[in-house]
């Protein structure tokens, strides 16, 4: 399987997550790709190729025009107020507030446009975010002519909703893959998102359409990020209703419960018979992961690429999320290796 990879991500290099009170080193931090790419060398799961020049204007089909303009002067906006840190949001519309006016003044300007502020901006991220857009572009054009592909993208997508960023998610790559498609004709998509967490952004752009099936396999949003939403009771809107499935799993669980979920996903992906499917690729279900509660091991996840190749369909795989760095890699690779048939 071709990988398609942009040292470039490098760009977004934020220093500081908040967690637990604390201005830490972000868990979703640069090094995670020279795990994977050292573990795809050698392994030799197949060329590693640089992102083509795209056109970009895409990403505002996915994202509201504003949202992809804040981001863009984010930074700027940020620093021209004299702050010494990176730019982390401190508050919102939230229910007892007006959530319709956007405020000019940088501070109101991030707490509209943010769902979880983990995520800091700093210099570089918007240009980092679009290093991900162009391989996950990259590889979608490349589909026609590959069974599979891996679009190693970084930071990962699909926390990221039509007009906020969070969750370390700032373009959801996988959805702009899945508008990708459908500008190249296809009619029905089909997204499986396997990160421990729901892709709340995934759901949300696609929640009141017929033509993409959403399916994600999470920790339960009682307990996990990011928690208002991925219940089961989410099932889509409109003319999307019957398109959307949701299965959140309980702290704890092995492979052998959560596999369960994924077969029931499998099911739903050969009746609806999509022309491509298209995985949001996170290894934080792993035992070790700092951040999740799942126990899958390391050769579960070989396991999980034989049950998605199954489907016998174009696959593209999208990285998304895994902060367990040192076995992130071997994680990683081990579902694209089982997706091709090998269990090694
Ligand atoms: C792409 C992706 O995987 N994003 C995940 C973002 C999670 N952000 C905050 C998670 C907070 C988890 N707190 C639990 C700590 C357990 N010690
Ligand atoms: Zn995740």
């Amino acid at each position: 399987m071709k990988t398609i990879y942009s040292e470039k991500h490098i760009k977004q290099n934020s220093k500081s997550e908040l967690a637990g009170g604390q201005l830490i080193k972000p868990y979703e931090c640069p090094e995670r790709m020279e795990y994977i790419l050292n573990e795809i060398s050698s392994r030799n799961l197949g060329e590693v190729l640089k992102p083509q020049a795209k056109d970009l204007k895409i990403v505002k089909k996915v994202h509201d025009s504003n949202y992809v303009e804040f981001l863009e002067q984010a930074w700027n906006e940020w620093k021209k107020e004299g702050y010494q840190g990176e730019a982390i949001p401190t508050v919102w519309p939230s229910r007892s507030m007006n959530s319709v006016e956007i405020p000019n003044h940088i501070e109101g300007k991030l707490g509209y446009y943010c769902l979880a502020n983990e995520t800091s901006i700093s210099q570089g991220s918007i240009d980092g975010a679009y290093e991900g857009v162009k391989v996950v572009l990259t590889a979608t054009d490349m589909l026609a002519d590959e069974k599979s592909l891996f679009a190693l993208c970084r930071p990962p997508g699909h926390h990221a909703s039509r007009d906020q960023y969070g969750g370390y998610c700032f373009f959801n790559n996988i959805a702009i893959a899945a508008e990708r498609l459908f500008e190249k004709g296809a009619n029905k998509i089909f997204i499986l998102d396997i990160d421990f967490h729901h892709g709340n952004g995934t759901q949300a752009i696609f929640y009141n359409r017929s033509d993409v099936y959403f399916a994600s396999i999470h920790g339960d949003p009682k307990e996990a990020f990011p928690h208002f939403l991925g219940y089961a009771n989410e099932k889509g809107n409109g003319a999307g209703e019957g398109y959307n499935i949701n299965y959140p799993m309980q702290p704890g669980i092995p492979y052998s419960e959560w596999t369960k979920a994924l077969d029931d996903a499998i099911e739903k992906i050969k009746s609806y018979q999509p022309e491509a499917l298209l995985i949001s690729l996170g290894v934080d279900t792993y035992e070790k992961d700092p951040i999740s509660f799942f126990k899958l091991k390391s050769d579960d996840f070989f396991d999980v690429g034989k049950k998605i190749a199954s489907c016998n369909l174009p696959t593209l795989f999208v990285m998304e999320g895994g902060y367990a760095i040192k076995e992130i890699g071997i994680n990683t690779v081990n579902v694209l290796k089982g997706f091709e048939g090998s269990s090694s």
